[in-house]
């Protein structure tokens, strides 16, 4: 939204260059999360160029122009109150007084707001370190066990694959395809097998090969949304049998896209079964960006990765501060 601002600040000598080579990394990060962010983006800069551009001072319409954006991109009201609260409250003490400094403090905000979901994944504290991963259907699951397995892959640690998703057919051949693409075994029964014991012989095979990490697939649909919670739910007591810390991540995959629907679903899995962790999937194809803020605000789930795009390196471990200097850039 202060896109001006940034432009402006590119052409000065102290911002042009950085040298560390992690604040490198972290700016092509930034542009390419910037790219993939565009539609959320846009929800945030339209209209707000104008009250920007026009006005040297900062009066209430440019934050009543801001707090409606921050609800288009489904931020939500929580999170919304407090960035404009936040706002007003150094406005009126003077301590914004430009739209330099109101860029500034609105990008503090957003972060310290998002922190808490930012945890990484570390799957070093079992072997084979087990995750379940669950959701409704078309979400992303099996799509982002494809894009994990080549993230843990480039790490250095083996992966299998197993493909729990027993209701649908084409399910197992869709997993078995992004095995093949990271060269990773999958452990799959056929259609209508017991998911649950699909995904124990996955593990037993896992430990005796010595495997690092095992990813579950699960359906994101059956008769009823009970039978689902009442499949995964047995499929962690039978996981349990074998090793009584696992499955050591419970991840939902989140469709971005249903904005405050999804946080819903989430929650309802998270009552059921127990959520450990999301992924945030089609972040690139939503304006509704701003559902982070409510993920932070209400489910207070770590936000492990972020999915923006259907390649296989289209999956990024979550990060705050790279997320919001993406949107306002
Ligand atoms: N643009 C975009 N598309 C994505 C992303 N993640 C997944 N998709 C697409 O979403 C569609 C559904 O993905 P799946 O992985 O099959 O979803 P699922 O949750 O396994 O679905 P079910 O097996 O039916 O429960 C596919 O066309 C994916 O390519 C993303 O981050 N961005
Ligand atoms: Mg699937």
């Amino acid at each position: 939204m202060f896109g001006f601002i940034k432009r402006k600040q590119k052409n000065t000598p102290e911002t042009t260059q950085s040298t560390s080579e992690t604040q490198t990394s972290s700016n092509e990060n930034v542009s390419e999360l910037s790219h993939s962010l565009e539609k959320t983006r846009r929800t945030f800069a339209d209209g707000m160029a104008d009250f920007l551009l026009g006005k040297k001072n900062i009066n209430s319409e440019l934050l009543e122009a801001l707090e409606t954006r921050l609800l288009s991109a489904d931020v939500g009201i929580d999170a919304t109150t407090t960035i404009i609260d936040e706002l007003q409250n150094d406005i009126s003490r003077k301590a914004i007084t430009d739209t330099d400094a109101l860029h500034a403090k609105l990008a503090t905000i957003m972060k310290d707001i998002l922190q808490p979901c930012e945890q990484g994944l570390d799957t070093d504290s079992a072997k084979p370190f087990v995750i379940l991963v669950v959701g409704i259907n078309g979400a992303g699951k099996t799509t982002s066990i494809g894009k994990l397995a080549n993230h843990f892959k480039k790490q250095g640690k083996s992966v299998m694959l197993a493909a729990g998703d027993t209701f649908r057919a084409a399910a197992v051949e869709q997993l078995q395809e992004w095995g093949q693409r990271n060269s990773v075994p999958v452990i799959a029964q056929g259609t209508g097998a017991d998911p649950a014991s699909v995904i124990f012989d996955a593990v037993e095979s896992a430990s005796s090969k010595n495997i690092d990490i095992i990813i579950a697939d699960t359906a994101g649909r059956l008769h009823t949304q009970d039978n689902l919670m009442d499949e995964l739910a047995k499929i962690k007591r039978v996981l349990a049998k074998l090793d009584a810390s696992a499955p050591h991540e419970t991840m939902i995959v989140m469709d971005a896209g249903f904005g405050q629907n999804a946080l819903h679903q989430a929650q309802q899995f998270h009552d059921s079964i127990g959520l450990t962790g999301m992924a945030v999937t089609k972040l690139d194809g939503t304006a509704k960006g701003g559902i982070l803020f409510s993920i932070a605000r209400t489910l207070k789930l770590p936000v492990r990765f972020i999915g923006i795009g259907e390649g296989i390196d289209d999956l990024k471990p979550f990060n705050a501060s790279e997320f919001v200097d993406a949107l306002l850039e």
